[in-house]
């Protein structure tokens, strides 16, 4: 049998030198299966309902276009401005559009039968993220029968603000259409199981799978992490000092796109509150790395505004003619320069109010020497808390709380330092990248379109 997979997501990952844990994940399973990724590409031909080829890799991308209208609507639209903050528990920034919801479900339905042109009977369909929830039933709907499995990147939403949704009812029945339903933490199979149960249409079968209309699908987690050994090389890179001559010492670091779900706000509020209050006369400083994105979504340009504002003020309260307490890099930083700066962070801050997972905790962690390691202060609202409980875990909402945790990850004494890292690296390696989609593949494999469940595959145990 020549399965094939074929990766759908939104944005094409270019480049021969894959770095994201997503990308990272999957660029072997393509290349060893001659299948193929899927995405938007702003280089790709108009629509003429064909894909275009892009890039020289060891397996095909297919790009499609997205029109400026598809941007706004599908894009910024509904999946950033209604599914986004509706997952990250901010149903306040919802902004409900008839516009988004019709091209949401128009750019499912064309790269649908345009993904029906390219497929063969035996090719492995896995659909990433958000913005494609609807895009197995519009594939059903055109006649194939192929396995399709999905996964959401994002925190499930809660029950009760699914009904926020134009249409509430579709949330569920699309997603049933997947034979494979994996999700970030058991947290989220919670919630997602709990939206089943609630629905009179749904039945739950005793295999735990759940059978909806002439659909049988099944709901698992499957953490995803990050390619541990080369993210510990690049760290480790000798004699490359990441900052030149002018070092900080001691730092801490933070590294996230700038998004509101990260919490960032409250976390520069603690880093003030944390020199307001230390005794020890030490002049750490607050290195938040941010690169902007979704510009024109009202959300991010309140956010970053907020930010610059947080700054000055914390800044003009303690800098010193030759220390500025908070450096707030709102650009991108190269990806082994980032790697070199974890190493040297005295303290990583994750202080999200709400993450699917979170790779940079996994990715600061990866970075530190076992013999000297920095403390990962880490939100248990983001998935990685669930199995990183040795990192010092902290309530993103409560600023005394965390300043707290910075003063404590500054003094910490090198055994315990050791200790929590030790446990935190552990899993880190359990729950690499290479195993998140070799788990995933090998459990949608296993799945059938009837009533008869397989027997269930052997997995790593990371998912026993
Ligand atoms: C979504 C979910 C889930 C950031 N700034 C720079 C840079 N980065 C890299 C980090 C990390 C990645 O971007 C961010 O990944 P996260 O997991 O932290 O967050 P999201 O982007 O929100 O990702 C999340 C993830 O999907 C995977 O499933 O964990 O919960 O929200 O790798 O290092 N990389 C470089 N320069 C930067 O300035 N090179």
């Amino acid at each position: 049998m020549n399965e094939r997979v074929i990766v759908v997501s939104n944005r094409l990952p270019m480049g021969d030198n894959p770095s994201g844990g997503l990308v990272v994940s999957l660029h072997d399973v393509l290349a060893a299966s001659g299948g193929c990724w899927i995405g938007a590409h702003p280089d790709a031909g108009s629509d003429d309902g064909r894909f275009e080829p892009i890039g020289e890799t060891p397996y095909r991308r297919l790009a499609f276009r997205l029109s400026d209208a598809e941007v706004k609507n599908y894009y910024l639209g509904f999946s950033n401005s209604v599914l986004w903050p509706l997952c990250h528990r901010r149903a306040d920034l919802v902004k409900i559009s008839p516009g988004f919801t019709d091209a949401y479900r128009a750019v499912n339905r064309r790269v649908a039968e345009m993904i029906k042109g390219e497929i063969t009977a035996t090719d492995l369909i896995w659909v990433q993220d958000y913005h494609f929830i609807p895009l197995a039933r519009e594939l059903r709907r055109l006649g194939v029968p192929n396995r399709i499995g999905f996964f959401l990147h994002i925190p499930f939403p809660v029950l009760a603000d699914l009904s926020i949704l134009p249409s509430p009812e579709s949330f569920a029945q699309d997603l049933t259409h997947y034979n494979l339903i994996g999700l970030q933490t058991r947290g989220d199979v919670a919630r997602c199981l709990e939206m089943f149960r609630s629905d009179p249409r749904a039945e739950f079968m005793t295999d735990g799978s759940i059978k909806f209309a002439d659909h049988v699908t099944r709901v698992r987690s499957f953490p995803i992490g990050i390619d541990v050994t080369s993210f510990r090389a690049q760290a480790a890179q000798d004699g490359k000092d990441p900052f030149g001559a002018a070092s900080p010492e001691p730092f801490a670091i933070g590294v996230d796109r700038l998004d509101y779900s990260k919490g960032l706000p409250n976390r520069f509020r603690a880093f003030g509150r944390y020199l307001e209050n230390r005794q020890d006369g030490i002049r750490p400083s607050l290195i938040q790395i941010a690169p902007p994105t979704r510009q024109g979504v009202q959300a991010y340009d309140d956010i970053t505004e907020e930010l610059q504002g947080l700054t000055g003020k914390i800044n003009g309260q303690f800098a010193e003619l030759d220390w500025t307490p908070i450096r707030f890099i709102n650009r991108s930083v190269e990806r082994s320069r980032l790697a070199r700066l974890f190493r040297r962070a005295r303290a990583g801050l994750v202080t999200s109010l709400a993450d699917g997972m979170n790779l940079v905790a996994k990715e600061y962690v990866a970075a530190q020497s076992e013999d000297d390691p920095g403390v990962l202060i880490l939100s248990r609202f983001a998935g990685a808390a669930e199995d990183m409980t040795d990192a010092l875990l902290v309530n993103p909402y409560d600023i005394e709380d965390m300043a707290g945790a910075i003063d404590r990850a500054f003094r910490m004494d090198l055994s315990e330092r050791r200790e929590r890292h030790r446990a935190c690296l552990e899993c880190v390696i359990n729950s690499r990248a290479g195993l998140w989609a070799e788990n995933f593949l090998t459990m949608l494999r296993a799945s059938v379109e009837t009533l008869e469940m397989p027997p269930t595959p052997e997995l790593h145990p990371q998912l026993n």
